[in-house]
């Protein structure tokens, strides 16, 4: 799909790869829905990106919270009267091994990174199918598709968000909703910093981290291709596809890795 002239909602835009990504959508010429917690920082993005406030919306919310992802549905289309690009991509990290997870911890992570996407597609789904064409986009990650010591948790979301990605891809088959998977790798952002948990990963190795604006130039040619699978660099896609097919090799590299 072609980003120009579209309506396209972001979450997590208040920071690293959503923010990034909202800037090269608004540049494709989109009109760029901003959405997250922090009030503060999506206004700041919003009077960089647009000063008269023509193509782009304000919209601090929390996506855990029902109630407000359908206020953000509602607010876009009174604003802009649809919504042809949906980017799932606020998300929160969990180092903690399988042994010591806390709980609550894990259940608001499913919140945000599970149903948070979840509860955003069954609010956009109808009018995207209503006017037959629309593109979903869930911001996934590699180790959503293979597993790294002390981030069980995290993965488990993320594998969850898979699932639903890969489902929803079939029973929308003939409909013009188009569904896209997004699978960074490390990233330069505050993911690490705003995690929850008691461990850290190691430092990812020098040369391995992207800056987010790779990753968001991924997502954009993503839409714009209506790609399947999006993976950032060549060293991620190998990433996947040596773990798929050699899972013990992994049982053994991984936790000399991480
Ligand atoms: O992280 P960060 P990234 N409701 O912390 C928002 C995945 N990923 O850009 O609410 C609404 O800079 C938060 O905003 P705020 C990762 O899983 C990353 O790296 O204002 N929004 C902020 O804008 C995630 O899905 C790496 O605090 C909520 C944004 O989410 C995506 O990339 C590797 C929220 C997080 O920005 C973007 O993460 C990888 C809530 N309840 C996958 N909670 C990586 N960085 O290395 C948080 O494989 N946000």
């Amino acid at each position: 799909m072609n980003p120009e002239n579209k309506t396209v909602i972001i979450t997590g835009a208040s920071s690293g790869i959503g923010e990034a990504t909202a800037r090269r959508f608004y540049e494709a010429g989109s009109r760029v829905v901003l959405a997250a917690r922090s009030a503060d920082r999506l206004h700041a993005l919003a009077l960089e990106l647009d000063n008269n406030w023509e193509r782009v919306l304000v919209a601090p919310m929390d996506v855990s919270e029902k109630a407000a992802v359908q206020q953000l549905v509602d607010q876009t289309l009174q604003r802009f009267g649809s919504v042809d690009i949906l980017i799932n991509n606020a998300g929160r990290g969990l180092f903690a091994a399988v042994a010591d997870m806390d709980e609550a911890k894990l259940h608001h992570l499913f919140d945000v990174n599970f149903f948070g996407p979840l509860y955003l597609i069954q609010a956009i789904l109808p009018m995207m199918q209503a006017q037959g064409a629309g593109v979903i986009v869930n911001v996934s990650s590699i180790i959503g598709r293979v597993t790294i010591p002390t981030s069980g948790g995290y993965c488990a979301t993320k594998f969850a968000l898979g699932a639903l990605t890969d489902t929803l891809r079939m029973e929308l088959r003939s409909s013009g909703v188009k569904v896209v998977a997004v699978f960074p790798g490390a990233t330069h952002t505050a993911f690490t910093a705003n995690a929850m948990g008691t461990t850290r990963p190691r430092e990812t190795p020098r040369g391995f981290a992207v800056q987010p604006d790779r990753v968001a130039q991924a997502i954009l040619r993503g839409v714009q291709h209506e790609s399947r699978d999006v993976y950032v660099t060549f060293t991620d896609r190998m990433f996947v596809t040596v773990g798929r097919m050699a899972p013990r090799l992994m049982d053994w590299l991984l936790p000399r890795v991480f």
